[in-house]
């Protein structure tokens, strides 16, 4: 039976990329280091899962020294939280899967390659909460080594849930985090997002256009009817 649901953030709770390509870029800009990053070349580059490392890889790409990728993401980041803060909205479906979800007694966690500070920014934004008030369970960023595709972080989420993979479900929107939900042995459920649309999602349990009720494949509906 389900006892958890696991969720990514970035693209499957909300459309945050463009935030963080926006953010992203004024760093570059402020830093005077020449960069920007269009939708095109920001779509590539999230084959690289994480800021400093899509920042590194990018260098490398380009044939450029690396740059001082700490200091800039720091900025980069306090720059995306400002923005969210200016208002963010969840992804349709989502606000009334987690209140779904809650009243059915499922445990909520998050596995992400995005920063703590930017959940703690979404939850704020989205829900009017801290993320620890909207989430049990939060695993993201640095706390892991391997990013997605690694599964590494979907591990950590279901360590910390004390669940096995059988027992939860997760939520993504890109063939990175398939392959990371799957290297943890989770059934996943994926929402293609802005970034994502045209990506291979094999190994999905399903593929679907919203977390709307209408749209929840087995085992969700079962575990949520009649709530
Ligand atoms: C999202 C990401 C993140 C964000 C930026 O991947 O790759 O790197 O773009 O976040 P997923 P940071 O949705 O698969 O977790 O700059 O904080 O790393
Ligand atoms: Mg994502």
């Amino acid at each position: 039976t389900l006892a958890a649901l696991i969720f990514d953030v970035d693209g499957t709770l909300a459309e945050t990329e463009e935030a963080h390509r926006h953010a992203f870029n004024l760093s570059f800009a402020e830093a005077g280091l020449g960069w920007h990053w269009d939708r095109d070349t920001y779509r590539r580059l999230l084959r690289t899962t994480g800021g400093k490392e899509r920042m590194r890889r990018y260098a490398q790409e380009t044939g450029q020294p690396a740059p001082d990728v700490t200091a800039l993401h720091a900025r980069k980041t306090e720059t995306y939280a400002r923005q969210l803060a200016q208002g963010l909205a969840l992804r349709p479906g989502v606000a009334d899967l987690v209140t779904a979800a809650r009243a059915a007694g499922l445990r909520l966690a998050v596995a992400t390659t995005t920063s703590a500070p930017n959940v703690q920014a979404l939850a704020r934004a989205c829900w009017d909460r801290d993320a620890d008030q909207v989430f049990d369970v939060i695993a993201a960023g640095d706390e892991v080594p391997r990013k997605k595709p690694a599964a590494d972080i979907y591990t950590l989420a279901l360590a910390r849930l004390g669940l096995p993979a059988g027992a939860a479900l997760a939520f993504e929107d890109s063939r990175n985090g398939v392959l990371a939900a799957r290297g943890a042995g989770l059934r996943v459920v994926v929402t293609p997002a802005l970034y994502t649309e045209a990506e291979d999602f094999t190994g999905a349990l399903a593929v679907i256009p919203s977390l709307e009720s209408a749209h929840w494949p087995e085992p969700l509906a079962t575990a949520l009817a009649g709530v």
